[in-house]
């Protein structure tokens, strides 16, 4: 049968109500690469495999169409009208494409000057209704939060627990590649919902298939490290603009998820993260946005502190969104062009001269 979307392949396995099903709105999401990176692998001191979940190439571009599927088709089977999240941007993006899809209004609320281009571009484009708010993320998820106990408008953030679900898809697709769980999974954590999805997911097939589990290593950017620091973080800034989150609202089942799979959560600087962004660009021909690279660059320091050993492991890195999202983290950044008139003695001189 051809695939049909992650509700559709997974359903079974997820607690979402019987009128989701019926009523499901997919987009075929799911079903993404898992790519071997050998040659990153052996830039990282080798003798380990390294594999990269490439959600990237989800419909919209990001990881969240796997719980979107999920949350907008559960609201449409209660004949919902309207949804709402607060957003850095690729929440705001998926959600907008889905509820679009259902015949559903969206609302977006983003932190005002924040948000990357292609996200907000996409946003607009689904037909969201786009509010900038002259704050942070965290401060926008507590309107939205307000808004959606006051007015019934659903809200599709992962604090509703179906994002959760469909989002657990993820690591089935891992394990059903591989045949069993990898030895570590390292992914960038922000709001905490996606690592809390991972976790329930992994331990839902162990118990099911007996396939293991990961330990997980969870990445937050240095100036957005709450789950790190111990406490909230105010103003939180970083380059990863999509993890520019000082409050996650599932903090708790973050800690969680990686003490009870004896892993970690660490954090990575803005050019740590930059770095392996063209690292893995470079060294494999995948493009992420600059959060997608963060678990990666938590792998890269893990490896170089020694503070474990990788060799014979089998790890997998979640690149969670596609490097066109935000174009101007590699264009900032970039030497100029050449510029040569359009002569081939000016061309000869710079390619082989
Ligand atoms: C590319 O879109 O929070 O820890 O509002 O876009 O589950 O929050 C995005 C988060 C990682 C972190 N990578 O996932 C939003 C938003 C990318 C992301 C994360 C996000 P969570």
């Amino acid at each position: 049968m051809t695939y049909q979307g992650v509700l559709s392949k997974y359903g079974g396995l997820l607690d979402l109500p019987p009128h989701t099903s019926a009523s499901a709105v997919s987009l075929l999401e799911g079903n993404t690469p898992l790519i071997r990176a050998d040659n990153l692998a052996r830039r990282l001191g080798g003798g380990f495999e390294l594999f990269i979940k490439y959600e990237g190439l989800n419909p919209t571009g990001s990881f969240k169409d796997r719980g979107m599927t999920a949350a907008v088709s559960e609201a449409l089977g209660r004949s919902a009208l309207s949804v709402i999240c607060a957003s850095t941007g690729n929440t705001a993006a998926s959600a907008a494409a889905y509820a679009a899809r259902a015949g559903m209004k969206s609302v977006v609320l983003i932190p005002q000057g924040k948000v990357a281009a292609g996200k907000l571009a996409g946003a607009a484009a689904y037909g969201a209704k786009v509010i900038q708010i002259e704050g942070s993320f965290d401060d926008a998820l507590t309107m939205v939060i307000e808004i959606s106990n006051k007015h019934p408008i659903c809200l599709v953030n992962s604090i509703n627990p179906y994002r959760i679900e469909g989002q657990k898809t993820a690591a089935f697709e891992i394990c059903d590649v591989l045949e069993s769980a990898p030895d570590w999974l390292c992914l960038p954590v922000g709001n905490a919902g996606n690592i809390t999805a991972y976790w329930a997911g992994f331990k839902q097939y162990d118990k099911l298939k007996s396939t293991g589990l990961p330990q997980i290593l969870g990445v937050q950017a240095a100036g957005a490290a709450p789950l790190v620091l111990g406490h909230t973080v105010e103003n939180p800034e970083t380059v990863a603009t999509a993890i520019r989150i000082g409050r996650p609202a599932r903090a708790e089942q973050a800690l969680q998820a990686a003490q009870e799979s004896n892993g970690r959560i660490i954090a990575v600087t803005d050019q740590e993260i930059l770095n392996m962004q063209k690292m893995l660009a470079e060294l494999e021909g995948i493009w992420v946005e600059p959060a997608s690279a963060a678990g990666l660059a938590g792998l890269a320091l893990e490896i170089a502190a020694m503070a474990f050993n990788p060799r014979g492991k089998r790890i997998v890195a979640v690149c969670t969104g596609h490097g066109l999202k935000d174009p101007e983290a590699i264009t900032d950044r970039m030497s100029a062009p050449w510029v040569v008139p359009p002569k081939l003695a000016a061309l000869e001189e710079i390619i082989l001269g």
